[in-house]
């Protein structure tokens, strides 16, 4: 019998639990000549890393949409149709994206005999039919052709909605009367009803093409259509990815049988069971063995959202906050406990099935920085620092909300601003604005992952990523909001990294070593700030009138916020 963990048959049988887990036997495990993918289908670009045992990066490789496959004219790898809100991506684009790129695998030399697993992750929300007879097609590819020849007509709908897309306003309506309201809604899937989420976009397509959802005999996500392609079969949604559907109970990891029933008949069946995201699903399909030469031993892990993956890839544990400052700036988070909210979404998480993971996007994020920095600062960043530097925590009980554009967290637009008195005031001296603006973004992040069920714990820690990160000003603010340490993690691809991850870890997670024993050899994130001594006193009682405070903005804003929702209808892409 040889070790259920690893190839090195006697050593690991020999050693006590923890010493197993100790992570010198998964590094073992991981033997260095071996290797993992992780592959990212996300809007605009497929993108593939290859680690070794070590979970050292050893190669990249991408083929972007719009330049590398013009054929299918889209444009940031969509189809933006006529009314403005339906968005859509040809599927077969996707398709011959993934022979394209295993193309390019080869001529650049990959080993793939050496690939012991891989795994994957998708842009969230998006959807793919397949056409009746299409799980035959997939269990019998021919090596001798590309699978864009071999699949060309095994889906029922050929542009697929994607998260982009903002046309199911009315299913999103009737979803969330059948299921008791919003919040009722938002306990039991994660998240209130949203046009991107999948469920909305199956029963918008049930309504408005029935013959298309007749012909269908599989409905996937973007993550788990990848998977089925390296399968060779239909593969499960993983339960990560299915909490962005408006259609899984997130805490039986069921689908909701009031949500399936609102949505499009038989659903069920087209979906198939969901499974924890680290399941090995099986054996790579025969067609990649002799095509390319993988090893007919290579698993394949089950496919994620490319959210979840980022949270894997930056190697979240429980009590962390992960911050991306950026366009639009987001938080990933790990919760024990769900508390789904109007705003923001609860997900399961991808490596730990029992917790679970929020997401909040935040539209103002860089733009509105470089507006103040603008106005305030001379335009110059050091300027910008030098005023955080030199105005005190809490502002002197000065707090802003900018809202340049229509915000997602709150729905809110305008600039308001308050004194120590909770008076509203036209304007702060240079210096505070700045302060109130970093430090509002700041408290609005914590206090929107409060309500999702993010509390502060000793050796909580907080990671930033994105473009401000590089900021030691901004990253001390966010240090003193939260009251935790700061580290920064050098990640342009935490997705595909995080999938590369997950397919090192489907390969233990039955023998119950965790994620965190598996990814101990990646590279450590660096320190960067820790909290002021007076932090807590300060912020604690600051985030609680932050929260009185934007209740009075949202009453304020509302009629703006009405004006402008027909316009501003999509969210920002998160990672
Ligand atoms: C998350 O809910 C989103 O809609 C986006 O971040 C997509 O996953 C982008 F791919």
């Amino acid at each position: 019998m040889s070790c259920p963990l690893c190839v090195c048959f006697f050593k690991c049988l020999t050693l006590s639990l923890s010493e197993l887990v100790d992570a010198r036997c998964v590094v073992l495990m991981a033997a260095a000549d071996s290797l993992y993918l992780g592959f990212d289908f996300s809007t605009q670009q497929l993108k593939v890393v290859a680690i070794d045992g070590n979970l050292q990066v050893v190669h990249q490789n991408n083929v972007q949409f719009d330049a590398e496959l013009p054929e299918f004219r889209t444009q940031g790898g969509v189809h933006i149709h006529a009314d403005g809100l339906t968005v859509t991506s040809p599927v077969l684009m996707w398709v011959k994206a993934l022979d394209l790129l295993l193309d390019k695998l080869k001529s650049a030399g990959l080993d793939f005999s050496r690939v012991k697993a891989l795994s994957g992750c998708g842009q969230q929300h998006g959807s793919v039919y397949w056409r009746r007879g299409a799980a035959e097609t997939l269990q019998e590819l021919n090596p001798q052709h590309s699978l864009h020849h071999l699949l060309q007509s095994s889906f029922s709908v050929s542009d697929c909605p994607v998260w982009m897309d903002s046309s199911s306003g009315q299913q999103c309506q009737y979803l969330q009367s059948a299921a008791g309201g919003a919040l009722r809604l938002a306990e039991v899937t994660g998240s209130r009803a949203y046009e991107r989420f999948t469920g909305n976009q199956i029963a918008k397509l049930q309504m408005t093409q029935p013959d298309q959802y007749d012909n269908t005999e599989r409905i996937s996500l973007v993550s788990s259509f990848a998977a089925s392609l390296f399968l060779g079969d239909y593969a499960a949604i993983d339960y990560s990815d299915g909490s962005g559907m408006n259609l899984l109970d997130i805490r039986s990891r069921n689908w909701s049988e009031v949500c399936l029933e609102a949505t499009a008949p038989h659903l069920d069946k087209l979906l198939g069971p969901p499974l924890p995201t680290t399941s090995v699903l099986g054996p790579l399909s025969p067609y990649f063995v002799h095509r390319y030469g993988f090893s007919e031993l290579c698993k394949v892990v089950a496919f994620t959202g490319d959210n979840p993956a980022s949270l894997a890839g930056m190697r979240l544990q429980q009590g962390d906050i992960a911050v991306s400052l950026g366009t639009s700036d987001t938080v990933f988070l790990w919760i024990q406990q769900p508390h789904p909210a109007l705003e923001g979404h609860v997900f399961c998480n991808p490596v730990d099935w029992q917790a679970y993971m929020a997401l909040l996007c935040f539209k103002n994020g860089s733009l509105t920085r470089e507006r103040i920095r603008n106005e305030c600062a001379g335009g110059l960043w050091e300027v910008f620092s030098a005023a955080l530097r030199e105005t005190p925590l809490g502002n002197n009980g000065n707090i802003g909300f900018y809202f340049d554009a229509m915000e997602i967290t709150p729905t809110a637009m305008g600039v308001y601003r308050f004194d120590p008195q909770n008076n509203k005031v036209p304007s702060l001296s240079p210096q505070a604005e700045v302060r109130a603006l970093v430090e509002g973004q700041f408290l609005s992040k914590r206090l929107h992952a409060e309500r999702l069920g993010y509390s502060i714990i000793p050796g909580t820690r907080v990671f930033a990523t994105g473009g401000a990160s590089s900021n030691p000003e901004i990253l001390q603010v966010l240090s003193d909001v939260f009251n935790a340490p700061v580290y920064t993690i050098d990640l342009s691809n935490s997705a595909c990294l995080g999938s590369a991850y997950i397919a090192v870890q489907g390969l233990v997670a039955e023998s119950e070593v965790s994620f965190f024993d598996t990814i101990k050899p990646a590279t450590k994130p660096q320190q960067v700030a820790t909290p002021h001594p007076s932090a807590q006193e300060i912020y604690d009682p600051m985030v609680k009138r932050y929260a009185q405070l934007e209740e009075r903005v949202l009453q304020e804003s509302r009629p703006l916020s009405h004006s402008h929702q027909s316009v501003q209808p999509k969210q920002p892409r998160a990672s």
